[in-house]
């Protein structure tokens, strides 16, 4: 099992990415934790020093399996299902500016929460048709260079558009590119899923990226989700990527981070 684990490269209002703050510090104490990879969350492409970046997480010998880009919603408001198509474009040029990040690491984007909300008002038919094009186009600009886009299924009370993994399913049919496929999350597969298990079976190939979190989002070995069930199922399905924390930092970024790999180590050798 290769782990990794969220770090945000700004400062963000999203309460789960583990890791905040001085970068050096926190890819210096990520890799001394154990972790063989950082997902780096990017608001904006255009505020980071991918030189830097890279250097680094070279330094340290992390690798970076994905690149998150859900601040630009929490953030900026941007989103592929807005009214107001100045909106949409900018969304869809934002994502398409992660390539060049996501060229350099060999890493994923993410298709979080940018996708949006339907907003009142607007129709459910007209929101799924504009998350389809943009998604269209993305993976057609991304595709030449290898790269590939996930989109995660988020629990309901957070968005209106794919909640659970067989709606993804269903988008990865609509879209039809081979590099779009999804990110499940065990903290929303708890919420949404009838069987974590069979909607990671029933998504096989298709699962570019995994997310772990416990029950509660606290740290797996936390609440009261079964890991060793889950993990071996992913692997079962042929997932060779990392599993990547994304959690709440409690009781604080350190502890979490050490109790999660540990954790996860322990149940999948015993
Ligand atoms: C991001 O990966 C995520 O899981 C969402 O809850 C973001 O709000
Ligand atoms: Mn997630």
């Amino acid at each position: 099992m290769k782990l990794s684990i969220v770090l945000s490269t700004q400062p963000a209002r999203f309460q789960a990415a583990t890791f905040k703050g001085d970068l050096e510090t926190n890819l210096r104490c990520i890799a001394a934790l154990g972790y063989e990879g950082v997902e780096l969350a990017i608001r904006d492409p255009k505020l980071v020093d991918l030189d830097k970046l890279e250097r680094l997480t070279r330094k340290f010998k992390l690798s970076v399996p994905a690149i998150g880009t859900g601040q630009a919603w929490g953030e900026e408001g941007l989103s592929f299902t807005d009214p107001d198509p100045q909106v949409r474009r900018a969304a869809i040029e934002r994502i398409k500016s992660h390539i060049p990040g996501a060229i350099r690491f060999g890493a994923v984007i993410i298709i979080g929460l940018i996708r949006g909300i339907v907003k009142t008002g607007v129709d459910p038919v007209q929101g799924m048709d504009w998350l389809v094009e943009a998604l269209q186009e993305c993976s057609a600009a991304a595709r030449p260079h290898g790269i590939r886009l996930a989109l995660e299924p988020i629990n309901r009370y957070e968005t209106t558009l794919i909640n659970d993994a067989t709606q993804g399913l269903e988008l990865i049919e609509r879209v039809g590119a081979d590099n779009f496929g999804l990110l499940l999350d065990t903290f929303h597969m708890n919420i949404e899923e009838a069987d974590i298990e069979a909607s990671i079976r029933q998504s096989g190939a298709h699962i570019f990226h995994f997310h772990v979190a416990d029950s509660n989002r606290w740290y797996p070995g936390a609440g009261h989700l079964d890991f060793k069930s889950i993990l071996n199922v992913l692997f079962a399905s042929g997932y060779l990527g990392y599993v990547s924390g994304e959690f709440l930092p409690k009781p604080d970024a350190d502890s979490s981070a050490r109790q999660a790999i540990a954790n996860l180590r322990k149940i999948l050798s015993s």
